[in-house]
């Protein structure tokens, strides 16, 4: 969408701080042995009081208020009776509505003491959001950013995913701009405007650039890499780019 009033900024300003408020608090309970369900729970009671929704429930049918992904999941995880161990690389995707409006916001992080290489990829990936959010002006071309996050990507040795994108965000979950890619387009050249809100995530690989869709119709999965994202929402502004989701 593209914010406009007094009133779209602060319904997405609202819905903003609910979802981060949501993924903050889901990030603080991940402790071992608690599961993805567990924690799914804590977010839908948090909606509830809010007077907000998951947006991929009510959009999707997701069965869960929010997606928890362990490891070899890199997004799209349902919540169940997976337990959390030290050590375990977790996403936390918290999406929502309120009002009619939108917000999406991601991070992805280690439980405990980990693989060092495990960090990494969460450091370099909100490097690589921050690296893009330089590029986040009304004005400038939507593949600056994808840009951006390959450039950091590559200076760490590491790869990005294809196949996941960034994406307008609003009056609804996934809407126009579509895809924000993780990586330069040469056939992309659609333009940002002024009032545009958009989900900007990058997902940083260890070496795979695609990942792939799992029997159970929803999450995705990586063979033998880590990945991980770090995704909010932002409203480009003229005077510089809003993040509703911190
Ligand atoms: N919030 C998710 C979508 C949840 S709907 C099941 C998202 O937009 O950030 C992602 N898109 C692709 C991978 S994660
Ligand atoms: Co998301
Ligand atoms: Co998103």
């Amino acid at each position: 969408m593209i914010a406009k009033t007094e009133e779209d900024f602060n319904g997405l300003r609202e819905i903003g701080e609910i979802c981060g408020a949501i993924r903050d608090k889901l990030v603080e309970c991940t402790k071992p042995g608690i599961t993805t369900k567990e924690l799914d729970e804590i977010a839908g009671e948090i909606f509830e009081k809010a007077g907000a929704a998951s947006a991929p429930k009510v959009e999707y049918d997701f069965p869960g208020y929010t997606c928890i992904s362990i490891n070899e999941e890199v997004a799209h995880g349902i919540p169940r009776d997976r337990t959390i161990q030290e050590g375990n690389l977790v996403n936390i995707d918290v999406s929502g509505s309120k009002n009619g409006y939108f917000a999406d916001t991601g991070i992805s992080f280690v439980v405990g003491k980990g693989e060092i290489i495990l960090q990494k990829i969460c450091d370099v990936a909100k490097e690589a959001f921050h690296a893009g959010l330089e590029k986040a002006k009304p004005g400038s071309k939507k593949s600056a950013l994808g840009k951006a996050v390959h450039n950091v990507a590559k200076q760490h040795g590491l790869t990005v995913i294809k196949n996941l994108t960034g994406h307008g965000v609003g009056h609804s979950i996934h809407e126009a701009p579509e895809h924000i890619f993780n990586y330069f387009s040469r056939r992309d050249d659609e333009v940002l405007n002024d009032g545009m809100v958009i989900a900007f995530e990058p997902f940083i690989s260890t070496f795979e650039e695609e990942v792939f869709q799992s029997q159970d119709g929803w999450t995705f999965l990586t063979d033998e890499s880590h990945v991980a994202q770090y995704e909010h929402t932002i409203i480009l502004t003229k005077e510089g780019p809003i993040i509703t989701t911190l």
